[in-house]
Formats: structure tokens, sequence, C-alpha cells
């Protein structure tokens, strides 16, 4: 029988979902996977983060108290692997980025009870802490990366939940390529706006462009979300998150997944990523195709095995 019905993809944004975030820069929560089964997969995929016999970075023994030996697990880790190319989280970045997807970043964000929340920051070509811009948008230069940000661990206004200043988004109020000073002893010490928060041991005010000019935090939005649920925003908004002030061993774990179309350039005209105190080089990077079709090839691309590793160059 033939019907004028329109195939909808699944998992799709709707018309409203996709309105809200060209307006506020984020949109979300979704639920991917129940809390319960969030904690039994997590438990059994921490144990694999400590064996890094497959992970692509070396442990720089410089690296500071954010350990960005652990970016891009999601390139030895099995279920970061699948994490990242859901069709439930793909198909709605299709909706915000077109058909053709990399995911070129992941990242772990702990924080314990005690720890400070992250400062008021917005990331463009994420220069902020290297110096170096890490993607570049052709034409304008400008465009920043489409976040997806998933509790694996509950994250309550408690527990160092996101918070975002809606509309945020097509405005940088921070210049990343002036430089950041970075000081690990700055962690955990200074209250900005009311607020215990720092930047990993970095200070991102130092980054304003005019520093009696931030953006407004009177407006800003908490967002709560419960093991499994996943966030969306552009990393251009003006985002943040507020301290874990549970007991010191309950554990707020985020974990990011960064995502451009292809023909974005990443980590142009560099073989390291330099931040933190440490170096790391990229001779084993990739970035994974999760929609579509590359038809540029400016950056190079891994595919992972249906179990994760070991990786082929595509
Ligand atoms: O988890 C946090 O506190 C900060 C996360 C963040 O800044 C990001 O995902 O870009
Ligand atoms: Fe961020």
């Amino acid at each position: 029988m033939i019907t004028n019905e329109v195939e909808v993809e699944p998992f799709a944004l709707t018309d409203e979902e996709q309105k809200f975030i060209d307006e506020n820069g984020y949109v979300g929560p979704f639920t991917l996977y129940e809390p319960e089964e969030m904690e039994q997969i997590w438990n059994k995929t921490r144990r694999q983060v400590f064996d890094r016999s497959h992970a692509i970075y070396e442990i720089d023994m410089h690296s500071g108290p954010n350990n960005i030996a652990n970016y891009d697990r999601h390139l030895d880790i099995p279920f970061l692997a699948q994490h990242v190319a859901r069709p439930e989280i793909v198909n709605k970045l299709k909706g915000i980025l077109g058909p053709d997807i990399l995911c070129w970043r992941t990242e772990f964000f702990p924080k314990y009870g005690g720890d400070e929340g992250t400062d008021w920051h917005q990331a463009d070509n994420f220069a902020m802490a290297s110096g170096k811009p890490q993607i570049i948008w052709p034409e304008t230069g400008f465009g920043g990366t489409v976040t997806v940000w998933t509790a694996f661990t509950e994250a309550s206004e408690k527990t160092a939940c996101l918070r975002f200043q809606p509309g945020t988004h097509r405005k940088m109020f921070y210049d990343e390529m002036k430089k950041m000073t970075y000081n690990p002893d700055l962690v955990n010490t200074k209250i900005k706006g009311g607020v215990l928060s720092g930047f990993f041991g970095y200070d991102y005010t130092e980054l304003l462009v005019d520093p009696n000019v931030r953006p407004d935090d009177s407006k800003a939005v908490t967002i709560p979300m419960k093991a499994g649920q996943y966030v969306i925003f552009w990393s251009t908004l003006a985002h943040a998150s507020l301290p874990n002030t549970a007991e010191s061993n309950v554990l707020r774990l985020g974990f990011a997944s960064r995502y451009v179309p292809p023909y974005v350039k990443i980590y142009p005209d560099t073989t390291v990523i330099e931040e933190y105190g440490a170096s790391l080089s990229l001779h084993k990077y990739g970035a994974v195709l999760v929609a579509g079709e590359d038809k540029y090839g400016y950056n190079p691309q891994l595919k992972t095995t249906t179990r994760g590793h070991p990786f082929v160059t595509a």
C-alpha cells in the first residue's frame, strides 16, 4: 500500500527539540540507560579504564589532577566505543550537525565529594589550555563542537550537576587564544560568583575578552541528571558545574563525547596535545565516523571492530 507518510528516523530530534537547541544551545536530558543498568555497566567498565594496554596515549608523569591520558578511551574500551555511536544519540546529532559526523574526542569528568565546580566557560576551538586550536571550522573559523555529556553516576544539585546559560552559544565572552596559567594548587581554592569553582588547575576568568563583561549567570539553569541520562549542548554555550558537596566517597562521573562534521579540521598542524602540564603524542590518534561518510579526508580516522578493539585504520 502506498501512503504519503514520510519515514521518520528513529530517535531523531523533534521539530520542537531542534528549535530548542537552536535558540538555547542545548537540548535534553534524555534517558539512554536506566540507573541500575548504568550502575552495572559502569562497575564492569571502570576496571577496563585501568587496563591501558590498548589506550592510545601514554601517561605523562607531569600530568596534573585532570588526567588527560584518559582522553579518547572510546578507542580502546568496547562499551565506550558503542556508547559514542548509539543511534539514540547519533540520530539526534544529525538534526544539528547534518548527516556526516565524526566523534573526535571523549573525556571523563570525575568529581568526588568536596571537589569544586567547573568554572563558567565557552569552548570554540579548544585552544584554551594548549594555546593551539584543536578544531577549526572552515570559512568563519567559528563553530565549536556538539558535546554529549552522559551522567555515568547521578549528577544532582548536590553532586555537581551541569549549569547552562541558555542562548549564549553564538557569542564568545572568552578568548581561548589568551594563554591561561596552569597551577594545580589552584584546585579547590577559589570562590567565584559565590561558588567554589575552578578549571582543573586553570582559572577560566583569565580568558575573558573584557574582565568586566561575563556571561550573566542570573539566568543560569541547572541540569540535574540521573545515572544513564545525557544532555546535548554546543561547547560555545556558557556552561559550568556546581561543586560536589556530598561525602568525599561520592563520585559524580560525567562522560563527554564531542562531535563535528568531517569538514572541520581536527588537531590541524600539530602532532601533540599539550595541556594541564602534560604532552600527549597524537601518533595513534584517529577520529571515528559515527554517521554518513567523510568526503574530505582532512582527518585521520580509526574504525573499531564490534568488540571495540583492536583498531584498524579506516
Ligand atoms: O563536567 C564538568 O564539570 C564540565 C564538563 C564540560 O565542561 C564539558 O563537557 O565540556
Ligand atoms: Fe566544557
